[in-house]
């Protein structure tokens, strides 16, 4: 394959000709895999691609419908392998809601090829050999925490595969080894901070640098507050198993906007109601082509992450185009008394309210016929222990920011630190008991 022919150095800096080239090229690659697999074929057939010399051009890539995490499912467990079992030699699975789990199956060239990736993804954020990385992200099938592992195995890091949850552990890892890069989600950084003063711990005991965040939708608000709590820089990073898994796209030094890898995916962005393709620089529903795994090969994949393609080129000189912060699931969009709202919208307003504490919930229940938005946020102990007129004064200030911002009247109620739930993996951040409603 062509892009063998490059050295991973290369392949982040290829000028955009090239770059498109070594795309088509990896598509018809990726047609001709898909043509093997059961479910594939079938649908493949039906629209008249039989072979990869059906397509032509990038833009054939049109021809092709798209791919839906239902359809995932119907091909469980081994609809979409494109190999002979024995050549596969890990899978990976993500249960979702719904009981079927979508699997994902990699022959050792697909893992190889996601290393590369993971490996130029920690080059991005600056890490090197010299650094000490501390993966708290969840081993197992779950692809965060073995996702990045051998990636920053081959750049040569000290790898601490310490796995989620367990905080008193973590701390304790982090300061005897001195720790310089952690991998973990947002909200588990956010609650990190919230354990540290009790554990007995001060910034100073640390000699942390970075944070790699990512698996959850987060705010630029969240990110600014972990690099300020911690005094560390934190990066962003976007991936989903369906498509390996971390390293889709990840933040550069620059920190605006994640490169999302071209030669690795072919990415559209799709209005999700027409499913025609929308400007780029315009929100829309992100349309993922792996070109790197033959092992599953997934086409056109419907992510429903809402993000816009970022078309001007990074200062950094890497030439894939960066994708913006994903603003929320399609499926995780909140429609209260008629307004659509995303907690993502919700968490920009509270994470930015001086003397707000590190977690938050959000709730939304019927109130006769109509719906009633209820934001559950934990304070600064601080704020509990000083006076009732602050925290008075914040719960307003807080009702009227949201007001402003998503034309809805919330009800806000502060907590003192400790008082919410906290998830080991992805933070849950909205209950909504409404039923069937929408
Ligand atoms: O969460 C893979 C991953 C692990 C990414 C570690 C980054 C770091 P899944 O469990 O399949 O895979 O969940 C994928 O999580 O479709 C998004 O909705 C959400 N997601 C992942 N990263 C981000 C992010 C992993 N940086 C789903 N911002 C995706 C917002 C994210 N949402």
């Amino acid at each position: 394959m062509i892009g063998d022919l490059y050295a991973d150095e290369e392949l982040e800096r290829l000028d955009r000709d090239a770059l498109r080239a070594l795309q088509l090229l990896r598509l018809k690659k990726t047609v001709e895999a898909a043509l093997l697999t059961p479910f594939y074929s079938k649908r493949l057939k039906g629209v008249g691609i039989t072979s990869a010399e059906d397509i032509r051009t990038l833009d054939d890539v049109r021809k092709i419908p798209y791919t839906t995490k239902d359809d995932l499912r119907e091909a469980y467990p081994y609809g979409l392998l494109s190999v002979d079992r024995s050549e596969i030699v890990r899978m990976h699975a993500s249960s979702g809601t719904t009981g079927t789990p979508t699997v994902i199956y990699h022959t050792q060239k697909d893992l190889d090829q996601w290393t590369n990736m993971t490996v130029r993804s920690l080059r991005a954020t600056g890490c090197t050999k010299e650094d000490v990385f501390q993966n708290m992200m969840t081993y197992g099938l779950f692809t965060g925490g073995i996702g990045l592992h051998y990636g920053a195995e081959r750049l040569g890091m000290l790898v601490i595969p310490a796995s989620s949850g367990n905080t008193t552990r973590q701390f304790n890892m982090m300061k005897d080894f001195q720790t310089t890069t952690v991998h973990a989600t947002p909200s588990y950084m956010l609650h990190l901070y919230s354990r540290m003063e009790e554990m007995g711990y001060s910034l100073k005991d640390f000699n942390l640098k970075r944070a790699l965040i990512g698996a959850e939708p987060h705010s630029e608000e969240v990110r600014q507050k972990i690099e300020e709590l911690f005094d560390i820089d934190a990066y962003n990073s976007y991936g989903l198993s369906e498509m390996n898994g971390p390293s889709v796209a990840f933040e550069c030094t620059q920190k605006k906007g994640m490169h999302l890898w071209e030669d690795a995916y072919l990415v559209e962005t799709i209005d999700r109601s027409s499913l025609e393709p929308v400007e780029e620089g315009e929100m829309g529903e992100l349309v993922l082509t792996i070109l790197i795994r033959t092992g599953t090969p997934i086409l056109r994949y419907r992510t429903k992450d809402l993000a816009a393609i970022i078309p001007e080129p990074c200062s950094c000189g890497r030439t894939s185009r960066r994708i913006t912060r994903i603003k929320g699931r399609t499926d995780d969009m909140l429609i209260i008394n008629g307004v659509n709202v995303f907690p993502s919208q919700i968490e920009e307003v509270i994470m930015k309210m001086p003397g707000i504490g590190t977690n938050y919930l959000i709730k939304v229940r019927k109130e006769g016929t109509l719906d009633k938005l209820t934001i559950h946020t934990e304070v600064g102990a601080e704020l509990f222990t000083d006076n009732a007129q602050d925290l008075h004064n914040l719960r307003r200030r807080i009702v009227e920011e949201l007001s402003a911002s998503i034309t809805i009247k919330a009800a806000v109620e502060l907590h003192e630190p400790g008082f919410l739930p906290v998830q080991q993996g992805k933070a849950i951040r909205v209950v909504d008991e409404r039923g069937s409603v929408f």
